[in-house]
């Protein structure tokens, strides 16, 4: 009967592993087959918050981010990504952030999370040169809507969170150009400062081409938002994400009361096959797990107990 007990709770251990999650880069296309998901590594790209420079506490406020897939992390390794001008393909997101001030200092703010969407699209380039989510092209006008069109392939739900984000200002330094990328194409000055956020989605909609297994939830991290730009180009007059360009206030980056605060972003998104939690198969591994102990305890722990009792 012991001996019964403990080999379940072993048949159940492979239950309680993270299961694999099954992505093909290009869904229908020929060039890649599905393999066994780990992560997404986002390419550098950028935030907007949308009127929350110095807003206080209480208010709330959307933030927009955008990235392109630069890596694909798999169980059996990295698969690099074509990005910027590169084709044949590409692979972005587009994330809107509802959350509200919960508190601040003069250089410290944290953020609560109420909810939020993540939406990843993979697009052949079939469209006009101004779908390709190419930072060198985001100033020239034609940015817009380029991180957001081609065939969804995932939609997240983002879950509400108490904390969500924090950023911290860098005290007793002057400001700085915003874009710190080349040329200054944007003619702004801003605060300095960097913080993060991270939150989890429920996934809504999956593409069975892309995404051959159902259900899949995911862990998002944004792991900066910093200023300045010094590591990609900034969008500016062409528009940022869903549906606006950045309204200084017609002063520097985050100074301006009211107006968006513009930053630098990079991200990574980890899945992971959707848990259900079901108590009767946890009860059996608890019995499983007692039921392999007593039985250890009877057996092959004998002799070192009774050594243990000795020392004692
Ligand atoms: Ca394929
Ligand atoms: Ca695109
Ligand atoms: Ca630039």
């Amino acid at each position: 009967m012991k001996k019964i007990a403990s080999l379940t709770s072993l048949a159940l251990f492979p239950l309680a592993a993270p299961a694999a999650l099954l992505f093909d880069i290009d869904g229908p296309g020929d060039l890649y087959e599905p393999r066994e998901l780990r992560a997404f590594d986002w390419a550098v790209g950028e935030s907007l918050a949308q009127g929350v420079v110095l807003e206080p506490p209480g208010t709330p406020f959307r933030t927009l981010a955008q990235f392109e897939l630069s890596d694909v992390l798999f169980s059996d390794g990295t698969e690099p990504l074509p990005i910027g001008s590169d084709g044949p393909f590409e692979i972005t997101t587009v994330i809107t952030i509802d959350s509200v001030v919960q508190a601040r200092t003069d250089t410290f703010i944290v953020y609560t999370f109420l909810g939020g969407d993540v939406d990843i699209y993979y697009d052949d380039l079939s469209g006009p040169a101004s779908d390709n989510a190419d930072n060198l092209n985001t100033n020239n006008g034609n940015l817009f809507g380029a991180f957001g069109n081609g065939e969804l392939i995932l939609s997240a739900e983002i879950q509400p969170m108490l904390i969500g984000a924090n950023f911290t200002r860098s005290p007793d330094v002057g400001l700085e150009t915003l874009d710190q990328f080349g040329a200054d194409d944007l003619g702004v000055d801003t605060i300095l400062g960097f913080g993060a956020a991270n939150f989890t989605g429920e996934v809504d909609f999956s593409n069975p081409a892309w995404f051959p297994d159902e259900d899949a939830d995911l862990t998002m991290t944004i792991t900066t938002f910093e200023t300045p730009f010094a590591s990609s180009e900034p969008s500016g007059n062409g528009g940022i994400v869903v549906d606006r360009a950045p309204d200084y206030g017609g002063g520097p980056n985050g100074v301006i009361q009211g107006s968006d605060f513009h930053s630098e972003s990079d991200a990574n998104t980890d899945f992971r096959e959707r848990q259900i939690p079901e108590p009767k198969p946890l009860v059996l591994l608890a019995a499983g797990l007692l039921g392999l102990f007593l039985w250890k305890r009877n057996h092959g722990n004998n002799n070192k107990t009774r050594r243990n009792r000795v020392n004692a």
